[in-house]
């Protein structure tokens, strides 16, 4: 006896509605697996980008013991945080053609054929949920939004792997039909439903993706602005212009809310070295002032997105712990005169201290620092995130 014979009948009559809207959805060019195939295939690489270019920023600020990050060339990380944002944001109208186009799939009847595509199919939970995990919170992160409780890099980094294993099995799943659609020999290939393609039919699904394509593209020039300079005045979608701000350039965090304005204007400002509670050094403003001076051209690269190169002036930072008798090849721990919020001190290693153009600052483009800058002196180094760039330098704790 056959186990439809036990289903009621409206139940049936629904079933079999679903199926024939399914298989109408299906015949749409715009919902082959030729496009499926193509939009997958782009989603995967800027997911890949996106990945890659996110690990890294994590182990720059995290590293692991075999991981130490150099000084050149000065504007990488601001290129590969500018490639994580931008493949992040091309995910975005990617994958909503994407679930569109594949939608319609989800109704298939049984659930699935056998174990194997029973797991690929529940992987796709996992790889869904996750993914919009990630492009919520990057973009709501990148648009100074925070309504979460959890602290957000700990979370879209932890979530990151389950998108990432998650599109291992997809991708292994999918590939032998990317390379059907997508292969030199596509065009001798049928389509979902088994009718080969006409003309009609490729017209529509190009002008579908030419669709999707333009609205990427949209997104992306509209967001990029914020670090690519010519693309400045478009940056619509992003909350920061790399030209509008104090002394010509965005503040991430000012000196009022970090709590410093007393201790950074304090006319008794002193740069201290120290070694554990040792103190080996103190500068005066003067004492730095009356040191050979160094100007560098280096960008501000903000992990949010934005950055800005500005000409910077100060004192290197390898000539102060010469000076403190500091030994070469030490890692220092850079501390702010801000006394609380995670970004109050930073790394530098000894890679990144060897380089001639590591400084603390006292003067951008000319002009003295302002106080929301890190008045009287900041980090400003070659190929750091912005968060490393601590401002209201206070001490340098040899590690
Ligand atoms: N002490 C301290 N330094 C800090 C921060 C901070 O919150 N406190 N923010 C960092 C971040 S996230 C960035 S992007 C840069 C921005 O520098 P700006 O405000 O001068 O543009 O400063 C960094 N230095
Ligand atoms: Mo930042």
């Amino acid at each position: 006896m056959k186990f439809a014979n036990f289903i009621p009948r409206p139940v049936l009559v629904v079933a079999h509605r679903v199926e024939r809207w399914r298989d109408d959805r299906l015949a749409d060019p715009r919902h082959s697996e030729r496009v499926a195939a193509i939009l997958g295939s782009l989603l995967g690489i800027s997911f890949l980008i996106c990945f890659s270019t996110g690990l890294l920023s994590h182990f720059i600020q995290h590293p692991p013991t075999w991981f130490t990050w150099p000084a050149r060339p000065a504007g990488f990380y601001r290129f590969s945080q500018g490639l994580h944002i931008a493949t992040g944001i091309a995910a975005v109208p990617l994958l909503f053609a994407k679930l569109w186009s594949v939608f319609p799939k989800l109704f298939q009847w049984p659930l699935a054929d056998n174990a194997l595509h029973a797991v690929e199919r529940l992987s796709l939970l996992p790889l869904i949920g996750g993914s919009i995990f990630m492009l919520v919170t990057g973009v709501a992160n990148i648009e100074l939004w925070y309504p979460w409780v959890f602290f957000f890099p700990a979370g879209h980094y932890a979530v990151s792997y389950v998108v990432m294993g998650s599109l291992l099995i997809h991708g292994v799943s999918k590939f032998a039909t990317v390379r059907r659609e997508l292969g030199p020999n596509k065009k001798l290939a049928p389509h979902a439903t088994g009718v080969v393609g006409t003309a009609e039919d490729a017209f529509a699904r190009r002008h579908f993706l030419g669709a999707v394509g333009s609205v990427t593209a949209g997104l992306v020039v509209a967001t990029a602005g914020q670090t690519v300079w010519p693309l400045r005045k478009l940056s619509l979608f992003a909350p920061r212009r790399p030209d509008i701000g104090t002394q010509g350039f965005p503040v991430n965090k000012t000196a009022f809310e970090a709590g410093v304005n007393n201790l950074a204007n304090s006319p008794d400002f002193t740069l201290v070295i120290a070694s554990g509670r040792q103190t080996l050094h103190t500068f005066t403003l003067a004492d730095l002032e009356a040191m050979p001076q160094r100007t560098a051209t280096l960008p501000i690269a903000c992990v949010e997105g934005w950055s800005a190169n500005r000409t910077w002036t100060g004192v290197q930072v390898r000539d102060l712990l010469r000076i403190a008798g500091v030994e070469e090849g030490k890692d220092v721990s850079v501390e702010s005169a801000q006394r609380a919020g995670r970004y109050r001190r930073s790394e530098l290693n000894h890679r990144q201290i060897a380089d001639a153009d590591t400084l603390l600052a006292m003067q951008v483009d000319g002009e003295p620092l302002h106080i929301d800058h890190g008045f009287p002196l900041r980090l400003i180094a070659p190929n750091r995130p912005g968060v490393l760039q601590t401002k209201w330098v206070q001490r340098l704790v040899v590690l």
